[in-house]
């Protein structure tokens, strides 16, 4: 079997996921104490699969490496949540922001600028600075992790346009693309009404 392409970094990449979940978990429970509401629903984690990002290195031109798996791509570790509400994204944002170990090294915002498609989601790539050795050498090290935030609405759609990608012939593949857009925009207009209801129920 040949090696993996994480290398000796497999565990410390675990590791550094785990740690930052915990954080989240955390910070969820805070709020909900305060306030009686859970910040988000849930979230889920993932080291990408060997073949997944060896497709990647291949697909952006990059030797099939351990540097180019954990240096030069930036997704190795990904964490998505999922909320109820799209306030809470926002606040989840910030409070990530604020977190001294960590960079944004980059933000798109697919809610207010959604794709073409559809798609709607948050996207960060993070910076953690950590006290394990890099692939550069460095100590603290730096590792990305990429974070997605996006309703529950959001995150179901998300779902089924994924299932369009891995069929090689659909038959009324227009129709589908047409049909998932229509329904991507009045996701989108169903949870700017649910944040509206919510805060009428707050201020009520
Ligand atoms: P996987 O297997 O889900 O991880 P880059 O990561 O820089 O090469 P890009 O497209 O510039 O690629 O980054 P972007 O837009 O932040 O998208 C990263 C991830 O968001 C994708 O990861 C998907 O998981 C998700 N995503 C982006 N656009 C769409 C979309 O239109 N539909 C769905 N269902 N998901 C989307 P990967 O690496 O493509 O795949």
């Amino acid at each position: 079997m040949c090696e993996s392409i994480y290398g000796k970094y497999r565990e410390v990449l675990e590791q550094i996921m785990s740690s930052f979940v915990a954080n989240l978990h955390q910070y969820n429970k805070k709020v909900y104490e305060e306030t009686g509401y859970k910040l988000f629903e849930h979230l889920n984690s993932r080291i990408k699969e060997e073949e997944s990002i060896r497709e990647k290195c291949r697909r952006k031109d990059l030797p099939e490496n351990t540097h180019s798996a954990l240096a030069e791509l930036k997704d190795a570790i990904g964490v998505r949540i999922v909320f109820s509400f799209i306030d809470d994204i926002y606040k989840s944002i910030a409070y990530i922001k604020s977190l001294s170990d960590c960079r944004v090294v980059t933000e798109k915002d697919y809610i207010r600028h959604a794709k073409p498609n559809g798609y709607r989601s948050y996207h960060m790539i993070l910076e953690m600075s950590v006290p394990y050795e890099d692939v550069n050498g460095n100590y603290p090290g730096k590792y990305y992790i990429e974070v997605q935030m996006r309703t529950i609405a959001m995150d179901s759609w998300a779902s089924l346009e994924h299932q369009l990608k891995y069929k090689k012939s659909v038959s009324n593949q227009a129709l589908i693309v047409d049909e998932l857009k229509r329904c991507a925009d009045e996701l989108a207009s169903c949870d700017v009404s649910m944040q509206t209801i919510r805060n009428l129920i707050r201020k009520a």
